[in-house]
C-alpha cells in the first residue's frame, strides 16, 4: 500500500517500527532471516532478539509467549528452517494461540532453478495456520503485517505465516513510499467482544435455570476471552458445577467447591463422573474435541447440551444442541449474569451435594499417591507439592503425555490469578514454551512441568534461557524413559513386554541438574518428596534459569480416564 508522502523507507525500518507499535517485546528465531530488520530493531526499539538453537523451539517460545500474555508471539526462520518452524506451529494451531511466523522464501527471478536449500515451503504452512501468505513487494509490508496481527487475534485466535521474498527475506532491504502502520487493538486477544443475540441468550439461560443437574464444561475460549471471573460468578449464582478442558484448566480454581476438575481423557475422575451424571451440559469456548470428551463418551452423544462459542462453525459440531449462543464468552456470560434468576439455584441442592461427594471420593481414592513418601518419588506427590508451593501469581506450563495426565488430573490451582497452559499434544513443547511465557511476563513466576523425554527434545535451549536471562523454572519428572509408552508396549507384546522391549522407550541415566549447571543455569537434583517445595523456593528465588530434576518411579502409571 503506497502512502504517497514521497519519503522512501526500507521495509526493515517499517517492520521494526511496526513491531514496536504492536508492543512486541521479544522475537524468537534462528538466523539468518530479515537481517536488516534485526539491525533496525537494535537501532530503533528495545525488542529482544532471542536467538535460539532450533526453529521448532523458537515457535514454541513464541507460542508460550502468546498463551501467557495474550499478545501475538513472533518467530522467524530463513528458507531452510521454514518447515522446522511450521512443525512448531502445529501446537499453536491446535491450541488457538496467536503466533505470527515469518520466513524467507523464493524469489521469482530464480525459482525452479535449484537454488541452494530451496523448496516451496508455503503449502506446508497451510494446515497449521489461519492465514498463509507471501509478501513479494516491499510496499505490501504495512498492510500484510497488519492483516497478520488482525487474523491471529480475532475470532478463535491462531497462527499466521508470512513469507518474505528472498531466502533470508531480503525484501526488507528494499525501499518504497511506506510507513509503519499499526492498530494496537490487534496487539492483544481479544480485540473484539462480539455480543450475542438476546433471544439466543434467553433460550440458553432458561434451559440452564430449568435443569436440575446441569454442568458447565469451560474451555480455552473462556481463558482467551478473559472471562474467568464471569464464569465463576454465573456458576456460583446458579449453583452449577464446572468441569474444564485441559486448555481451560485455569478458568476456575480447584479450591472452588463447584470445580470438579479436568474432563475427558487426561482428566480427573470426579469431572468425568460429574459430566456423565448431568442432565444438561453447557459447553463454553471448547471445541468439544476428542481429548475433552474422551472421544465423545463424556458426555455421551445425546445428552442434552447447549453451547457458547465465538466461532459459528463450532456450534453443534459434535453434540446436537438445544440452544447455541454465538459470541465472546465474557459478553455472553455478562448478558446471562444481567438477567439470571438466582432463586432457580435452590432446586440444585441435591446435585451440589452429589458433586461434593464426588470431590471427596476423588481425594480419598488418590490420597495415598498424592501424599506418598516413596523413593523414587511418585509423580502424583510432585503434583501435590506443586499445588501447595507454586505461587498464586505463577504461570504453570505443562508438557503432554504423562505430564499432561499427572498435572491435568492431580494439580490444583489454588488462586484465580494463577495461569495454566499446556501442550496441545507435542512432547517437548513445555520447556521452550516456558521460556516464552517468562519472556512475556517477566514479573510472574513461571513453573514448567515436563517428563525427561519431553525435556530432552529442546534441552539446548537451557543455554538460550541463560544467555537471554529468562529465568523460568523447569521441573523434570525424571524416570529415565517415556513411561507413558509402557502400557502401549505391554499391549503390543501381547500383555507383558520383554525386558529388551524397554529399548523402545527408556534412556541412559542422565544427570540433568549437572547438564543445566554446565550450561549456566541453576540445577537441583531432588530424591525425596519432602525436598521438592524447598527446591522450588530456591529456584524461584535464584532469579536465573533453573532446572529441578526429581528422580521418580518408572513403574508409576497415571490413572486412565473413566467413561
Ligand atoms: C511430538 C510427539 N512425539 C511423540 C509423542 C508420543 N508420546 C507421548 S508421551 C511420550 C513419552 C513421554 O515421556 P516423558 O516426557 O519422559 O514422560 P513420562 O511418560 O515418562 O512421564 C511420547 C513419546 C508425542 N506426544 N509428541
Ligand atoms: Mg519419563
Amino acid at each position: 500500500m503506497t502512502i504517497g508522502h514521497n519519503a522512501k523507507r526500507s521495509g526493515a525500518e517499517v517492520l521494526a517500527d511496526m513491531f514496536a507499535g504492536y508492543g512486541v517485546t521479544h522475537v524468537f528465531m534462528v538466523p539468518a532471516v530479515l537481517r536488516r530488520t534485526f539491525a533496525e530493531m537494535e537501532r530503533r526499539t528495545k525488542i529482544a532478539r532471542v536467538h535460539c538453537h532450533g526453529e521448532k523451539s523458537a515457535a514454541y517460545m513464541a507460542d508460550g509467549y502468546a498463551r501467557a500474555s495474550g499478545k501475538p508471539g513472533i518467530c522467524m526462520a530463513q528458507v531452510i528452517g521454514a518447515l522446522n518452524l511450521a512443525a512448531g506451529l502445529r501446537d499453536a494451531y491446535l491450541a488457538h494461540s496467536p503466533v505470527i511466523a515469518m520466513t524467507g522464501g523464493r524469489d521469482p527471478k530464480t525459482k525452479f532453478r535449484k537454488v541452494y536449500q530451496e523448496i516451496d515451503d508455503v503449502p506446508a504452512f497451510e494446515p497449521v495456520t489461519k492465514m498463509n501468505a507471501t509478501i513479494d513487494d516491499v510496499a505490501r509490508i504495512p498492510d500484510m503485517v497488519r492483516q497478520a496481527f488482525r487474523t491471529a487475534t480475532t475470532g478463535a485466535p491462531g497462527p499466521v505465516h508470512l513469507q518474505f521474498r528472498g531466502n533470508e527475506g531480503q525484501l526488507d532491504l528494499e525501499e518504497a513510499e511506506i510507513e509503519a502502520l499499526f492498530e494496537t487493538q490487534f496487539a492483544h486477544v481479544p480485540p473484539f467482544r462480539p455480543r450475542p443475540e438476546a433471544a439466543q441468550v434467553k433460550v440458553a439461560l432458561d434451559l440452564l435455570q430449568k435443569a436440575e443437574r446441569p454442568i458447565i464444561v469451560a474451555g480455552g475460549g473462556v481463558r482467551a476471552s478473559g472471562a474467568r471471573a464471569e464464569l465463576v460468578a454465573l456458576a456460583e449464582a446458579l449453583q452449577i458445577p464446572v468441569a474444564t478442558s485441559l486448555n481451560g484448566k485455569d478458568t476456575i480454581p480447584a479450591t472452588n467447591p463447584l470445580s470438579v476438575g479436568v474432563v475427558g481423557s487426561y482428566s480427573r475422575e470426579s469431572a468425568n463422573r460429574a459430566v456423565n451424571r448431568a442432565d444438561l451440559v453447557c459447553f463454553i469456548g471448547t471445541e468439544t474435541g476428542g481429548m475433552t470428551t474422551h472421544f465423545w463418551a463424556v458426555p455421551a452423544i445425546g445428552t442434552p447440551a447447549i453451547q457458547i462459542d465465538i466461532e459459528p462453525e463450532s456450534l453443534g459440531r459434535n453434540y446436537p444442541l438445544q440452544a447455541s449462543v454465538l459470541g465472546d464468552a465474557k459478553a455472553v456470560l455478562l448478558a446471562m449474569l444481567a438477567q439470571l434468576d438466582k432463586t432457580s439455584a435452590g432446586k440444585r441442592a441435591a446435585w451440589i451435594k452429589e458433586i461434593a461427594a464426588l470431590r471427596n471420593d476423588w481425594a480419598a481414592k488418590y490420597k495415598s499417591i498424592l501424599e506418598s513418601d516413596a523413593v523414587p518419588v511418585h509423580p502424583a506427590r510432585i503434583c501435590n507439592e506443586l499445588s501447595k508451593a507454586v505461587p498464586d501469581d505463577a504461570i504453570v506450563v505443562v508438557d503432554t503425555g504423562h505430564a499432561g495426565m499427572w498435572m491435568g488430573g492431580m494439580y490444583d490451582l489454588r488462586s484465580p490469578t494463577q495461569s495454566y497452559i499446556r501442550s496441545a499434544g507435542h512432547l517437548g513443547w513445555a520447556f521452550p514454551a516456558g521460556i516464552g511465557a517468562k519472556a512475556a511476563c517477566p514479573e510472574r513466576p513461571v513453573v514448567v512441568f515436563t517428563g525427561d523425554a519431553g525435556f530432552w527434545y529442546h534441552v539446548a535451549e537451557v543455554e538460550t534461557a541463560v544467555r537471554w536471562n529468562i529465568p523460568s523454572v523447569t521441573l523434570v519428572n525424571n524416570n529415565g524413559g517415556g513411561n507413558q509408552s509402557k502400557r502401549g508396549f505391554d499391549r503390543a507384546y501381547g500383555g507383558s513386554q520383554t525386558e529388551k522391549a524397554r529399548e523402545l522407550w527408556t534412556y541412559r541415566a542422565m544427570n540433568f541438574a549437572k547438564l543445566a549447571e554446565d550450561m549456566g543455569a541453576l540445577g537441583i537434583r531432588v530424591e525425596k518428596a519432602a525436598d521438592i517445595a524447598p527446591a522450588l523456593d530456591r529456584a524461584l528465588a535464584a532469579k536465573r534459569p533453573a532446572v529441578i530434576v526429581v528422580a521418580t518411579d518408572i513403574e508409576a502409571l497415571a490413572p486412565t480416564a473413566v467413561a
